[in-house]
């Protein structure tokens, strides 16, 4: 099992990428391919509504275990830049550099290319990330790149097996009513292994839920561990009651008050007390106001691109969070580089 998502500029070759690895499942504005091998089903996000939308970009991310990163032979964009900074940013992923469309180029061209990708990467979470050149016209590369996920996705399952003993977490993305079911929840394990009958609350809004069936790929399961993709029938909650990224689980933190220890991308524009914002935390997301800032212990009211500080940050609503999460904030208006800092809890 691994979830791996398609990330890249726009018309830079994503969903001809996606539909060669997998068969297309749920659409929204993000869609899902998935693909059976052997036991292990691979699960594709296709973030469709990027460059448009970066939520699209980062529930993508944040729904994944390995990201592709589409770059077409014609070469590297602002689009790639961002999203190698909310890579980076969100760190801890694994993935690779998808050179698309190789067909219309040479391979003096492709190995310029990988070149540039490793210079503007050096220094960053993604610098060992190997490039790939694919074309989905001649099918060239698609094996050598199937082969490269199968093996991240060799690391990612010991990375969640040493997840399956901790208590469950389940973060939801799509939810809905079946006739003759009640409701519907799709999402992914991203920690802990769940059974049927599970008692959990769903977080931020503290409603008691029971899992009344589990399925993994539309196949009927008992249990399922850290990292699968489920689908959910579920008793006690409606589907108007979710919102995307809600979280299933015993207990969760619930604030819209945070304190949080930021680094700044290189490429942002200065952040200040009394900022508008947008927050990323999972795939949830709501708009949010600086309150604070202290650099090095000391309160500021500015705080510049590259540098570490440490934020309170006002949210318009509550989220669910748990101690480990990521944050993200960012600034959805700027035409470039909306993605202003990587956060933790502090
Ligand atoms: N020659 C060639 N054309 C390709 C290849 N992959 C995609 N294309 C073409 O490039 C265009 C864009 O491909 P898409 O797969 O839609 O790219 P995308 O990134 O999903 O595009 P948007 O979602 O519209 O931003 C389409 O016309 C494809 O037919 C390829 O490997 N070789
Ligand atoms: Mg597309």
């Amino acid at each position: 099992m691994a979830n791996v998502s398609i990330i890249g500029s726009e018309r830079s070759g994503r969903t001809s990428l996606a539909a060669n690895l997998g068969k297309k499942g749920t659409e929204s504005d993000i869609t899902l391919y998935n693909f059976v091998k052997g036991n292990d089903i691979y699960s594709f996000v296709d973030a469709i509504g990027y460059p448009a939308s970066i939520k699209s970009l980062i529930n993508a991310i944040n729904l994944s275990d390995i990201a592709l990163v589409c770059i077409p032979a014609t070469g590297l964009n602002s689009q790639v830049g961002e999203c190698i900074v909310a890579l980076d940013l969100l760190g801890n992923k694994r993935g690779l550099f998808v050179i698309t469309m190789s067909d219309k180029s040479n391979p003096m061209a492709l190995s310029e290319l990988t070149e540039k990708i490793k210079a503007i990467t050096k220094g960053t979470n993604l610098e060992k990330w190997e490039s790939v050149p694919v074309s989905t016209t001649t099918f060239e590369g698609l094996e050598t790149l199937k082969e490269k996920i199968f093996a991240l996705a060799e690391e990612v399952k010991k990375t969640n097996a040493a997840l399956n003993e901790l208590p469950p977490r389940i973060m939801v993305d799509h939810f809905f009513n079946v006739t003759g079911i009640g409701t519907v929840v799709l999402g992914i394990v991203i920690q802990g292994t769940i059974k049927m009958h599970d008692q959990f609350t769903l977080f931020p809004v503290k409603r008691p839920a029971e899992i009344r069936s589990i399925q993994s790929n539309d196949v009927d399961m008992k249990t399922a561990p850290a990292g699968t993709r489920v689908g959910l029938a579920l008793k006690g909650v409606q589907s108007k009651e979710f919102d995307r990224g809600y979280i299933l689980s015993k207990d969760e933190g619930v604030a819209s008050k945070f304190t949080l220890q930021c680094r700044l991308s290189k490429f942002t524009q200065p952040l200040g007390v009394g900022d508008s914002v947008h927050l990323f935390a999972g795939l949830q997301d709501m708009p949010a106001t600086i309150s604070s800032i202290s650099i090095g212990g000391k309160d500021a009211t500015q705080v510049q691109a590259g540098s570490e500080c440490t934020v309170v940050i006002a949210a318009q609503k509550d989220i669910a969070y748990s101690k480990n999460d990521r944050f993200l904030i960012a600034r959805l208006n700027n035409p470039k580089q909306r993605f202003v800092a990587g956060c933790a809890l502090a």
